[in-house]
């Protein structure tokens, strides 16, 4: 058994987030799949009482400790490998800065963009429409920010950049547009986190890809 077990799907940026910072500080882990679309497993009393009370994905399981929101789970694996850590206190509070903004406005609204474009049952365009505002604009405060420095706290990739990285590797198509359009500084960043050692596509790091036929 690996030391690391992480609850996830390919389709899941943020899973995305635990999975490529476990390969990207080399730990030995193996993912444990929730079959989201399917059977809707992290909806069940189950999974709830079992795994995550918040009934999400992801989960990392280290031994008898378990852990949930990729914004945790990143903490806590920096801590333990001492990479992508930020230095210091002014460091770590940008950083937790910068990963509050991703879970809310940027990744936040890219997710369900996404998640809705590809898999609503219906398509609600007044609602996309409003999400569609909100991506743009939190993508040209990244855009900005990634203008300044090569990574979101400075010169180097912090759990910050890992958590940022959660939808941005995933098709173009599956968005209907390239994030990095229009935004070179994205573009650049998007190809310095391709370039580190251990980098992996989320669908080649989770299970789920490609999905069944119905
Ligand atoms: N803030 C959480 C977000 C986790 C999340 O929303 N995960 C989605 C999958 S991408 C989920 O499990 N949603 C549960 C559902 O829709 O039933 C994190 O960063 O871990």
């Amino acid at each position: 058994m690996a030391e690391y077990q992480l609850h996830c799907f390919a389709q899941s940026g943020n899973a995305y987030r635990a999975a490529l910072m476990l390969n990207l500080i080399g730990a030995n882990w193996e993912p444990v799949f929730v079959d989201f679309f399917a059977k809707g497993v992290q909806r069940t009393p189950e999974y709830r009482e079992a795994i995550n009370e918040m009934g999400e994905v992801p989960v990392l399981v280290h031994g008898k400790k378990k852990l949930t929101q990729s914004a945790v789970i990143l903490t806590y694996l920096a801590e333990k490998s001492e990479k992508f850590l930020p230095q210091g206190d002014d460091e770590r509070l940008e950083a937790l800065r910068w990963i509050v903004f991703d879970n809310q406005k940027v990744n936040g609204f890219l997710g369900p963009y996404r998640f809705l474009k590809n898999w609503a049952a219906k398509l609600d365009p007044a609602a996309m429409e409003f999400l569609k505002a909100r991506v743009t604009n939190a993508l040209g405060i990244v855009d900005k920010r990634l203008s300044m420095h090569p990574f979101l706290v400075g010169e180097r990739p912090t759990i910050a950049d890992i958590s940022l990285a959660g939808y941005f590797f995933y098709p173009a198509e599956e968005f209907g547009f390239d994030a990095a359009d229009g935004r070179p500084h994205i573009g650049a960043w998007r190809e310095r986190i391709r370039a580190l050692p251990g980098w992996g596509h989320p669908y080649d790091l989770m299970p789920g890809h490609p999905m069944p036929k119905k």
